[in-house]
C-alpha cells in the first residue's frame, strides 16, 4: 500500500497532542486517511480546518477524555508530556491520561492506537549493544518510565480486549539532527508520517513495538519484531554527516550522556520535588 492508494480508511481518527511537534506536522499530513481528524491537545489549536474536530482538553480529566474518544475508530496518541520531568506532572499527564484515553477507547470500540512512545523506555541500554523489542526495558527517567507504562497498559488492553497497538519507540524526530548522537537516533518527518501510517493501516498488528529510526548509517535499533508493518525509511541523517564529522564535538568517553542510548536523559532525573 503506498501513500497515494490509501482510502479514506477511517471515519474519525483522533490524533493527541495536536499543539506539538509532531502533532503539527501529522495534522497537516493525515487528512486522506479519515472522513474527519478529531484534534486533540491541551494548549491552542487554532481553528478547525476543513474536515477537522478541534477539542481541547487535559488528558488526566477523565471525563473529557470519556466524551473526546465519542464516534472515534482510530487514535495517534501524541500527547503528553515529552520530556524529563518531576513525576507529579508526568503522572497526571502520561500515566493517568493514558489510562483515561485506554479505557475511553475500550468504551467507544476503537480498534486501532499509535502510541507515540519513546526511546527513553530502553535509554539505559549501552550504544554498543543492538536492542530489539523484545529486551527487558531499561528506562532512564520518570519520562522513560511513563513509557514503559503505557506500553505494557497497550499490552495489556490488546490481550484482556484485543485492542490493537502499535508502540513507537521514537528516536529523534526534528527537522535534523541536533547533535552527534541524534545522528543515530534520528527521524525525519517523512519517515515518521510513514510509519504512523504502516502502524494504521497494517491488517493485523496485534501489539507491536516498533523503533522510530530513519536509514541512518549508524543504528543502535533492531526493527525485526515490527517487520509485519513494511515500514521503509526512505532518509538517512547522513544527509547532515557534515554538521557532525565523526572526530569532532564529541563528550568524553566515560561520560554517561555518551554510553547509554538516552544520552543526557539518563543523567536528567530524578527531579525530586
Ligand atoms: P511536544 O511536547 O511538542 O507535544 C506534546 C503535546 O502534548 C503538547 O502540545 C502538549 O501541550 C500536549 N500535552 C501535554 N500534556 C497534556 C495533557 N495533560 N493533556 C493533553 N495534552 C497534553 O512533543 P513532540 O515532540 O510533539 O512529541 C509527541 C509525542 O511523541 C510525545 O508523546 C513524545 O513523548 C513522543 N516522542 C517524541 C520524540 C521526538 O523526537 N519528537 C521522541 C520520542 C517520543
Ligand atoms: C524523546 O522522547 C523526546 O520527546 C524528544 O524531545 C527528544 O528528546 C528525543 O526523545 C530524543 O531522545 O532525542
Amino acid at each position: 500500500m503506498t501513500q497515494q492508494t490509501i482510502g479514506k480508511r477511517f471515519k474519525r481518527i483522533l490524533l493527541t497532542g495536536a499543539a506539538g511537534g509532531l502533532g503539527k506536522v501529522l495534522r497537516e499530513r493525515i487528512k486522506p486517511w479519515a472522513d474527519v481528524i478529531r484534534l486533540s491537545d491541551i494548549s491552542d489549536m487554532g481553528p478547525a480546518q476543513a474536515g477537522e474536530e478541534i477539542v481541547q482538553c487535559d488528558l488526566a480529566d477523565k471525563a473529557s477524555v470519556l466524551k473526546l474518544l465519542e464516534g472515534v475508530d482510530a487514535v495517534l496518541h501524541f500527547g503528553g508530556i515529552s520530556v524529563e520531568q518531576p513525576f507529579e506532572p508526568i503522572m497526571q499527564a502520561n500515566i493517568l491520561g493514558m489510562n483515561n484515553l485506554y479505557e475511553a477507547a475500550y468504551k467507544s470500540g476503537v480498534n486501532r492506537i499509535v502510541y507515540a512512545s519513546s526511546n527513553h523506555a530502553v535509554g539505559y541500554y549501552p550504544n554498543t549493544t543492538l536492542v530489539d523489542a523484545n529486551m527487558p526495558m531499561r528506562p532512564d527517567g520518570f519520562y522513560g518510565l511513563s513509557k514503559c507504562f503505557g506500553e505494557l497498559l497497550s499490552r495489556y488492553y490488546f490481550d484482556r480486549f484485543g485492542l490493537e497497538t502499535v508502540c513507537l519507540r521514537i528516536g529523534s524526530s526534528f527537522p535534523e539532527p541536533r547533535n552527534p548522537r541524534m545522528m543515530v537516533t534520528y527521524l525525519s518527518y517523512d519517515d515518521l508520517v510513514e510509519l504512523v501510517r504502516c502502524s494504521l493501516f497494517t491488517p493485523r498488528v496485534d501489539h507491536t513495538i516498533a523503533f522510530g529510526v530513519s536509514d541512518n548509517r549508524a543504528l543502535w535499533v533492531d526493527n525485526r519484531h515490527a517487520s509485519h508493518l513494511g515500514y521503509r525509511p526512505k532518509d538517512s541523517s547522513e544527509t547532515f554527516a557534515d554538521r557532525f564529522p565523526a572526530t569532532s564535538d564529541r563528550p568524553e568517553k566515560n561520560d554517561p550522556a555518551t554510553i547509554y542510548q538516552g544520552g543526557p536523559f539518563t543523567i536528567t532525573g530524578p527531579m525530586f520535588e
